[in-house]
């Protein structure tokens, strides 16, 4: 699952600050007059506590965010890393950690010097001085919370996935069926998601098997074209798949209005199994219900046996497909027990 996608954010700062003082004197105006002194003593306390509070919720909602980043699977940092590097994520957590024991001094300063005094005026006074520190507080962290919130934001978009169990990634050019395959692959309803560098949303899709489940993903615009032209952190995106553990279905499209030429598809194919050198790469033809024979003809001689056909369109050569899948996700949960 995606660590972020059931944490509830921080606001934002503006955010705050304005409800926060609102929710604080709201509070304040229902405690009931009973005389001037203790009331005054129990309003301008409460117009601390809640502000306090309010504060503090937000603070340690930031500080989750951060905690699930160091607490996640290595898939999720690199992916995270592409845009917010570590030792930044590590300079906030810390600095967070530190403010919210100083944020409570405050409080606990102002609330004991409200509690000792016997003067209106005076409690008024160290109210709005407690505000003011409060203040100040909430604008000395605006950039750093912008940053938890940027991450927060894009973390929760990624895949939903669990990176300890078995990922099978469907690769191969655009418009050869990757999509189609996961949802007809699928038991359980994708979802979609979206990946870095990916335009398209991808969709993350489930096989059962009576025991094991496994995911199956659409990698479009990652593992679709020769990884030389790509940049260096466009590679980063693509290695963070590295962490994933199952089978790379590698799709092939040999009907006549291919985007790309078999030899083309099959240097792609190459390139991606040299690189992703601990996964299995399963050489799939698809379309073979509109064949080009000289493209059909060129890949059975490449891989041979250990090419699988199919035609999503059609349902042909899927069941076998399957089967093959449960088969590897059983092999992979065994050798996992056997460890
Ligand atoms: N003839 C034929 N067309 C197919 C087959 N599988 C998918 N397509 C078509 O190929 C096009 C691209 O499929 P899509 O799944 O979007 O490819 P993706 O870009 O790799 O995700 C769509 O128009 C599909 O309907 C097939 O087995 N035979
Ligand atoms: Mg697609």
């Amino acid at each position: 699952m995606n660590p972020w996608e059931r944490l509830k954010p921080p606001l934002k700062i503006e955010d705050i600050e304005e409800i926060g003082f609102q929710k604080a004197s709201r509070e304040a105006n229902k405690i009931p007059y009973k005389s001037k002194v203790e009331t005054a003593r129990k309003r301008e306390m409460t117009r601390v506590r809640v502000l306090y509070r309010f504060i503090n919720t937000n603070l340690l909602r930031a500080l989750k965010i951060l905690d699930v980043y160091f607490e996640t699977h290595q898939f999720y940092r690199d992916l995270i890393n592409l845009y917010y590097p570590e030792n930044e994520i590590k300079r906030i957590h810390k600095r967070f950690l530190k403010l919210v024991s100083a944020l409570e001094d405050i409080k606990n300063e102002y609330l004991e010097k409200i509690n000792s005094s016997n003067s209106p005026d005076e409690m008024r006074k160290y109210r709005r001085v407690a505000q003011g520190k409060f203040a100040t507080f909430l604008h000395r962290i605006k950039e750093d919370m912008e940053f938890v919130l940027k991450l927060y934001r894009y973390a929760r978009r990624l895949p939903s996935i669990d990176p300890e169990g078995v990922t099978f990634l469907v690769a191969g050019p655009p418009n050869t069926g990757k999509s189609t395959l996961v949802n007809i692959l699928s038991t359980a309803k994708t979802k979609t998601a979206s990946y870095p560098f990916t335009t398209k949303d991808i969709f993350v899709g489930h096989i059962e098997h009576r025991y094991f489940k496994a995911q199956i993903i659409d990698t479009p615009g990652l593992l679709d074209r020769s990884l030389s032209e790509r940049n260096e952190i466009e590679l980063k995106a693509i290695y963070a798949l590295k962490n994933l553990r199952g089978d790379i279905l590698y799709l092939f499209d040999i009907s006549p209005e291919a985007y790309y030429p078999i030899s083309n598809q099959i240097n792609i194919y190459r390139e991606i199994s040299k690189e992703f050198e601990n996964r299995e790469l399963i050489p799939i033809a698809n379309k073979i219900d509109s064949p080009d024979e000289g493209k059909y003809k060129e890949l059975k001689e490449v891989f041979g046996e250990r090419l699988i056909e199919i035609s999503c369109l059609k349902g042909i050569g899927i069941n076998k497909l399957r089967e093959l899948l449960l088969n590897r996700i059983e092999k992979f949960y065994l050798e996992k027990l056997s460890r």
